[in-house]
Order: C-alpha cells, then structure tokens, then sequence
C-alpha cells in the first residue's frame, strides 16, 4: 500500500533526484573551483584556484594490490596548489573524488613510504573504492615525484626546516582539512557528516601517527601499519647489522645469512601448531629455537645482478658453503639487538624468521672477498639529518661502534623529537573524540622491528590506564586502538619465503564497519593473496592474543601466553629517559 508522502518528504525526494548530478556534470574546472575551501577558511593558507587542473577518469582497474581488493571505478581527478602566507611555496594537492553516485560521505587520507609524503597514485584507489574522496600531497617538495631527503638540505649544514615540518605533520594535516572541506562542498553536504579516515603504512604509518597524536578530531579512524616511528632509533637500527659484522669482523655471504633466515622458518613453523610454512609465532621461535643448529648446513645461491629492489643490493656471484660458526655469531648478535659497550640495550631487532635485509655485503673482485656494504637506509639518515651533508650515504663506517650508533639515536631522538620521532604515548584526546585506530605490522618485518608497534601499543596503554591491572588496561585500550601482528608478513607486503601467510587487504573496509556500524574487529579480516589457500579469508589475532592451531592446524585459538608476551617486552637501559 502506498503511503502520502508529506510535502517536506516530496522536497527531500526532488532534491535527491536533483543532486544525482554524473561525473561529467561535476568534473569540470569552474565547478571543482567552485568548490575549494572559501579563501577565510584557514588561517596562513591561501588557495590558488587558477591552478586548478580537472579530468575525469572511467574505467580505472586495479589488481593484485596488498592494500585493497581489485576493483574498476570512475574518479574525478584534481589537482591543485596551495601557498602558505608569508613563506613565498607552492604546495600541490591532489584529490580523486567518487561519482557522485558512488560517494558515501567519506573521506580518505593517504600517506607516503620511505621519505615520500605520498605513494603516488598507488593509495588514492583504497578510498573510491570505499565511496570515499582520497587525497595525497606533495609536501612543498616541488612535484609528486619529489621526496623529502632530496630537499632537505638548503646548503651543507642547513637543514630546510620547512621541507621537516610538512614532511613530520604539516602536510597531511594541510592536505587533510582542505580535501575534508573540499569534498564536502563538491558534494553539497551541508549537514550530513563527513567520516575522515587514514590509511598508510611505513612512513604512511608515522604519518597516520603523527596526526592521530595532535589533531584530535580530524579522523574518525585510522588504518597504520608498520610505522617508521621512534624515528631517531629507526633510521639509525638501519645501520647496526653492518656495525656487528664490522664488530665481529665478519662479512658474510649473503647466501650463509639467507640460509639460516630459511632455516629458522622451517625449524620454527611447527611451533604454531600448523605447519605451513609460517612463521606465526616468532616469540615461541625466539624461546625454543637455538640458530647455532644451523652450523655447518650446506648453502647455494646463484649470480645476481644489481637489481630494482628494495633495499638496493650489489651483485653477488654465485654462493655456494656451508653455515659457519662466525655467520651465526653475525646473526645471532643482530637478532639480539644494540647494545652499547656496558651491554645496556639502546634498541631491539627483527624477529627471527626474518630476513637479514640490513645485513648485505659487498662482494669484492679483486680480493675475491665479502667486504662492508653501508645500508643506505641508515646511512643517509646520519649523512643528511645529522650530520647536515648532502650525500646519499655515509663515506664509511670506519670507527662506528655500538656507542657510535647508541649516540646517534639519542642526538636524532633528541634533534627531532617534536617532528619525526612520532611516539607521543597520550592519545587522550583522539580517544575522547571517538577516533578508531587499526594498527597492523608484519611479523617477520625485516626493515622495521614488529617490536617497534608492540612497544608503542604498550606505552600508550602503560601511559593512558596507570591504575588498571594488564588485562584491565589492554581491554580499554583495545576498546578503540588494537594492535595486529600478521602471522609469516613482510614489511608492509606479504612475503614470497613465508606465502601461506595472510593479509589484511580489507583493513579500510573493517575500520569503517567499526566506526559507522560500531563492528568491533575482535580479529582482523584477512586473505590468503598467495600459496596454497590463495583467495581465501583468516583472521588475525589481537594484542596481546597470540595465534595457536590445534586439530593439525585447522582451528584457530587467540591465546594468553605471558612467557611469549614477556619476548616482546624490552628494558632499554641505555637511557636515562623513557623510551616509548
Ligand atoms: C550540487 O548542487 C549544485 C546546485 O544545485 C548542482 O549543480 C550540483 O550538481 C550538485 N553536485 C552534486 C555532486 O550533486
Ligand atoms: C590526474 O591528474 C594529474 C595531475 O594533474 C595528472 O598528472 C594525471 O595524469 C591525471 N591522471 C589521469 C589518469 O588522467
Ligand atoms: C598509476 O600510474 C601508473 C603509471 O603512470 C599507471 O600505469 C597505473 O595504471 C596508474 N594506476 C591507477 C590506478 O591509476
Ligand atoms: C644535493 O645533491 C643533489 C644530488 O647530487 C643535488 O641535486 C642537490 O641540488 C644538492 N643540494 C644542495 C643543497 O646542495
Ligand atoms: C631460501 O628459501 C627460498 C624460498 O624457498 C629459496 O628460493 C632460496 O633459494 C633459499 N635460500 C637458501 C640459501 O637456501
Ligand atoms: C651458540 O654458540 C656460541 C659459540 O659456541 C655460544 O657462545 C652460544 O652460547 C651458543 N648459543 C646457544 C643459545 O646455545
Ligand atoms: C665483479 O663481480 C660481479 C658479481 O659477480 C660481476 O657482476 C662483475 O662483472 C665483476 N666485475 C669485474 C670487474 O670483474
Ligand atoms: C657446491 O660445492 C660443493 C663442494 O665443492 C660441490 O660438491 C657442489 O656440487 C657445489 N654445488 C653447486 C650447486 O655448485
Ligand atoms: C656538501 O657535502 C657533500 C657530502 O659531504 C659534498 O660531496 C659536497 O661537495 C658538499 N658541497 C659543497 C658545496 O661543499
Ligand atoms: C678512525 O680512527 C683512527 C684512529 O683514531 C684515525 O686515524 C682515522 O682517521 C679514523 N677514521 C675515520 C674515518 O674517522
Ligand atoms: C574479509 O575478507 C574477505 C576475503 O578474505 C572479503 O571477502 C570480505 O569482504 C572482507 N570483509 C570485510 C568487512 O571487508
Ligand atoms: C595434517 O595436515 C597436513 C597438511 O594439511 C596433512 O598433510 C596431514 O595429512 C594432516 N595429518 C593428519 C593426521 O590429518
Ligand atoms: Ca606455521
């Protein structure tokens, strides 16, 4: 039976059918101009609309990508630059906004990786295909392709504090607000909300970071993963494997490392209760697995060429040995972690199961001999950022000892502690405004310590519940920032030596069943994007829930396990200061 629609019922109706305006109607320059933030709406910006540049895009495919499902979507696609008063830049922005059909009042702000403060084109699709408008900057570095190391010396000695501070938090805040009041004009909200969400992971995760820790209400949630914060021990924790083989005055062949990195998976996949070929436990690892049972294994690897990878690598010729006593010393030292020369711990390491990423030689023609080879992760940190000089990597590594690299991480912490160190433990006011975080990070990580997330989840409830029992703070921090380990993950992808491990490739779509429907994600979605369950689901536990199969590995238990939690818990008493 039809009901009488009542005259306001009727005007709701003509105006939704008046505002089911296409792609073509809207993506245009006058009407993108049109909808730019008014020129009073903050303070110190001011908006060039003549630099607006509009197309629209149909058919847009992507696959195969870690971070979202496949998908085809239409977008509007815009651009343009922003200057701050007084200061004589040119910051550039750049949006992908849904069909106005597809839009769903969301919001979605992307970060970079690296020192990139954006990934190109490569997170904006996570948002449209959630109906959300997506944003990216490029920082005031001078283009999209421009990362913040390239401009962050003025001259040997001056640092760019400009180019710092967008790169620590200015500029996604920036490219946050205007998108958030961009996105509403363009789609005519007048009153409804807008939900404003993050996703990033690396830098993109200490970029989530850096907002959710000083701008209480501009995200109802974000998704982090693997960040690169504490950032002074990070980029420094970069260069300690050299400094143990320097130390230990062994170089080892890659292949030797590479080999007990698989043989720790293979002595440790069972530990789980499932044996697949991850490792979903590195804490039962490191309690049970002993790595000096990998001496005297046989070892081959054929010829490499320098390749495009990520960390860059030389050529190596081809390896062929067995594991030596001085290659699991290498190891085992690196698994252990900094320590300075009163064996105070300074920082903490990989897990085992991890790859020896850090740990590259070089291999040397002429002496027929493995030699250093300087991670340049690490180096051009301590070149660039400490030390002011406009190089892409130290000279050497002559004379750096464990108290070089525990001075190193002090004078960065301390240097940039407001700006890129990124571990404020309070997030009181994120929290009281409603915000969601999902954190995630890789267990078998090899470029940033899953101990890092750990450590940081641990000060935030340490620093937020002091008067509540373990469980009692874990549960209220777990009510709105829960902390994911994914069983065999790389950093920031899944890994080809573990390819039976998931991932959580739906991370935005659980964040936004969490803070529009209030769907609490007790475990973490999550798909098989290789191996032998390809395209199936699992679940991911929670923090401090540790994952273990029973039943020959075909039922899953999220278990309470204090020796393995204790694993994961550090005393750095190489400072005086906490370190959260
Ligand atoms: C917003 O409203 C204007 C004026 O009614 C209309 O021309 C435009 O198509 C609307 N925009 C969208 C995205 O619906
Ligand atoms: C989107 O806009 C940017 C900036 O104007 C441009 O470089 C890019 O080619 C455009 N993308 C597509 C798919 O049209
Ligand atoms: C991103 O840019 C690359 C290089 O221009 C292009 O091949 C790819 O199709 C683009 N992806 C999307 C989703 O636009
Ligand atoms: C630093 O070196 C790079 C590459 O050699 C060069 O492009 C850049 O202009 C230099 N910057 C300064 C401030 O000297
Ligand atoms: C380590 O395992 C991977 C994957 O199974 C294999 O490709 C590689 O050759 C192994 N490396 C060594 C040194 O055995
Ligand atoms: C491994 O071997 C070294 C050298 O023999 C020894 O010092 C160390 O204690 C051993 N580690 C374990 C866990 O057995
Ligand atoms: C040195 O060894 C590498 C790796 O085997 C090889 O690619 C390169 O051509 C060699 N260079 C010389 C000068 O022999
Ligand atoms: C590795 O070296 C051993 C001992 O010299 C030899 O028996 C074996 O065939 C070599 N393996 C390969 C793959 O070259
Ligand atoms: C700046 O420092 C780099 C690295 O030490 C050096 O190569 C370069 O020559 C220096 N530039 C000037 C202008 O001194
Ligand atoms: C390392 O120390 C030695 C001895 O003090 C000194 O001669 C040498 O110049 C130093 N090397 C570097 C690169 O500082
Ligand atoms: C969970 O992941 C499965 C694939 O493993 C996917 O089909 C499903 O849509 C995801 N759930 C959410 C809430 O995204
Ligand atoms: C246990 O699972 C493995 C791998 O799925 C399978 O090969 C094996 O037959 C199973 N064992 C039993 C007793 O079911
Ligand atoms: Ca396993």
């Amino acid at each position: 039976m039809m009901r009488i629609l009542c005259w306001s019922e009727v005007i709701a109706a003509v105006a939704a059918v008046a505002d089911a305006a296409s792609l073509q109607d809207v993506c245009t320059p006058s009407y993108v101009q049109a909808s730019l933030p008014s020129s009073d709406s903050f303070t110190g910006i001011t908006i060039d609309s003549s630099s607006v540049v509009v197309n629209a895009v149909t058919a847009s495919e992507v696959t195969k990508e870690s971070m979202y499902p496949d998908a085809v979507f239409d977008y509007c696609n815009v651009s343009f630059a922003y200057s701050h008063d007084g200061r004589n830049d040119q910051v550039l922005l750049w949006y992908w906004l849904p069909t106005p059909n597809n839009f769903k009042n969301r919001f979605l702000s992307t970060g970079g990786g690296g020192y990139a403060i954006n990934s190109g084109n490569g997170s904006l699709p996570g948002g449209i295909i959630y109906g959300a408008a997506a944003g990216a900057t490029d920082g005031g570095f001078g283009s999209f392709g421009t990362n913040a190391d390239q401009v962050i010396l003025l001259a040997n000695g001056t640092i760019n504090r400009d180019t710092l501070y967008m790169f620590g938090y200015e500029g996604i805040h920036e490219m946050t607000l205007i998108g958030k009041q961009l996105t509403k004009n363009f789609f005519n909200m007048s009153t409804s909300k807008l939900y404003a969400y993050y996703q990033g992971c690396s830098e993109g995760g200490r970029e989530g970071w850096s907002q959710i820790q000083r701008f209480a209400d501009q995200w109802d949630g974000a998704v982090t993963g693997a960040p690169a914060f504490r950032y002074g021990q990070q980029q420094v924790q970069h260069l300690y494997s050299g400094v143990v083989e320097q130390t230990l005055n062994y170089f080892p062949p890659p292949c030797e490392l590479q080999k007990i990195a698989n043989e720790t998976i293979v002595a440790c996949d069972h530990l789980d209760g499932k044996t697949d070929g991850v490792v979903a436990r590195t804490d039962l690892c490191m309690l049970h697995f002993n790595i000096n049972t990998t001496i005297g294994l046989p070892y081959y690897c054929p010829a490499t060429q320098p390749g495009n990878i990520f960390p860059p690598a030389p050529a190596t010729p081809v390896q062929n040995g067995t594991v030596t006593a001085q290659g699991v010393a290498v190891a085992q030292a690196i698994l252990d972690g900094l320590h300075d020369s009163q064996n105070r711990r300074a920082y903490f390491s990989y897990q085992p199961a991890a790859t020896f990423a850090d740990a590259q030689t070089a291999y040397d023609n002429t002496t027929s001999s493995w030699g250093p080879y300087i991670s340049s992760l690490g180096g051009e940190w301590v070149e660039k950022f400490l030390n002011l000089q406009n190089g892409t990597n130290l000279p050497s590594l002559d004379n750096v000892t464990y108290d070089t690299l525990t001075a190193w991480m002090i004078e960065g912490w301390q240097r940039y502690e407001d700006v890129l160190q990124t571990t404020w433990p309070d997030l009181t006011p994120f929290q009281e405004a409603g915000g969601k975080v999902i954190h995630y990070h890789g267990e078998s990580d090899n470029s940033i310590p899953t101990a890092s997330s750990v450590r940081y989840w641990e000060s935030v409830r340490r620093v937020m519940y002091p008067g509540q029992t373990y469980n009692e703070s874990a549960a209220s921090l777990n009510g709105w920032y829960r902390l994911f380990l994914v069983p065999g993950a790389a950093h920031c992808s899944p890994n080809t030596l573990q390819p039976n491990g998931p991932f959580p490739q739906t991370n935005l779509a659980v964040l936004i069943e969490w803070v529009e429907h209030g769907t609490v994600p007790t475990t973490l979605n999550a798909t098989y994007l290789a191996g032998e369950n390809l395209g199936q689901n699992a679940q991911i536990c929670a923090w401090p829930l540790r994952p273990i199969w029973s039943n020959n590995g075909t039922t899953m238990e999220c278990q309470y396990d204090q020796a393995s939690i204790d694993t994961w818990h550090y005393n750095m008493d190489a400072y005086k200061l906490p370190l959260y």
